[in-house]
């Protein structure tokens, strides 16, 4: 299933791995380039230089193409933008903001870059300003969240501009991806999936609470000042919610969520950890390999689109 994505990163299968803040580091992110998609470093709320040492870690185990994840609220985002440069990364998608500053030493450098967006808007001005494809991310999606859904916003992302899209949101399996195919995207983005992947050091807790939810189990946190936040239900987003109801400011909010996302993948609090996943988790039934999911979401693909 050759597309323009999957030539323009030099991949196997038109498969990038989200890029989940903790979750994925160096292990996942090699395991899922080895198996012939992109595997992407999240940079998350990290260090520049962890984000160096995650990069040379990856490119210790493996030498097919990955990338770097560049989550933009992020107080050291101008010396990853450097490092991403300095380490010689091929590709970076952006999330949480407009990437427009970096965008020129990026290209220079030789770059691919693929913001993520959730808006015709944001990806009409990702394309004027230069971006390879951009990653179109529907509200279904795990983590920071925009408002489109996944099937409404793929078709009109693909009209809006001439790069190639990469559907995000909703997707974990074959079917959803012959479906994004069908849309006009040109590849897949999934992160819940991964969580799951017996190569993610997520705490086993967190695994399991993915792989036992169903499809009504998540909750979209922060909706009311605008950092809408999806994870699944437990007593973190219970009290989060009842407080944010009862009008609590959100800096006071925010002292609930410090560190809970590091308490739910490292500590397996999954109590009062925040446990980022998306509305698909519901469709995640077993810890497989890099390798498993995506042969088994390529046959199936394959098998429907008639390849
Ligand atoms: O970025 C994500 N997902 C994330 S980031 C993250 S870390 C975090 N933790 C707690 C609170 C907030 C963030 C967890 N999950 N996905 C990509 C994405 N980007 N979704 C939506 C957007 C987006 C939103 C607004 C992109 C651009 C944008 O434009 C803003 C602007 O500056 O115009």
């Amino acid at each position: 299933m050759k597309t323009r994505v999957t030539d323009m990163l030099g991949i196997e299968y038109p498969i990038i791995q989200g890029g989940m803040a903790w979750v994925a580091e160096y292990h996942l992110v090699a395991a899922v380039s080895e198996a012939g998609g992109l595997g992407l470093i999240g940079a998350g709320g990290a260090p520049a230089e962890f984000v160096r040492e995650q990069i040379r870690k990856v490119k210790e185990r493996t030498g097919k193409p990955f990338g770097v994840n560049l989550m933009l609220m992020n107080p050291e985002a101008d010396a990853i933008a450097r490092v991403i440069v300095e380490e010689g990364v091929k590709v970076v998608t952006t999330g949480a903001g407009n990437p427009a500053k970096y965008l020129s030493a990026w290209k220079e450098a030789g770059v691919k870059v693929i913001p993520v967006v959730a808006s015709v808007a944001m990806a009409r001005m990702m394309e004027r300003a230069g971006a390879d494809a951009v990653v179109a991310e529907g509200t279904e999606s795990g983590g920071h969240i925009g408002s489109a859904t996944t099937m409404t916003l793929v078709p009109q992302v693909v009209d809006a501009v001439n790069i190639p899209v990469i559907a995000a949101g909703g997707i974990a399996d074959g079917r959803g991806l012959a479906a994004a195919m069908m849309l006009g995207a040109e590849a897949v983005q999934l992160g819940t999936r991964f969580i799951v992947a017996r190569e993610s050091i997520v705490h086993e807790n967190y695994k399991q609470k993915v792989i036992d939810a169903r499809d009504i189990d998540s909750e979209v946190t922060g909706m009311s000042h605008g950092h809408p936040v999806r994870q699944l239900r437990n007593r973190m987003t219970r009290e989060y919610l009842k407080q944010e109801k009862a009008g609590v400011p959100f800096e006071e909010l925010e002292q609930l969520t410090l560190g809970a996302l590091r308490k739910a993948v490292v500590e397996g609090d999954v109590v009062n950890g925040t446990l980022m996943a998306g509305q698909i988790a519901g469709l995640v039934h077993k810890e497989q390999t890099c390798g498993e999911i995506i042969r088994e979401i390529m046959e199936q693909a394959e098998q429907l689109l008639g390849k």
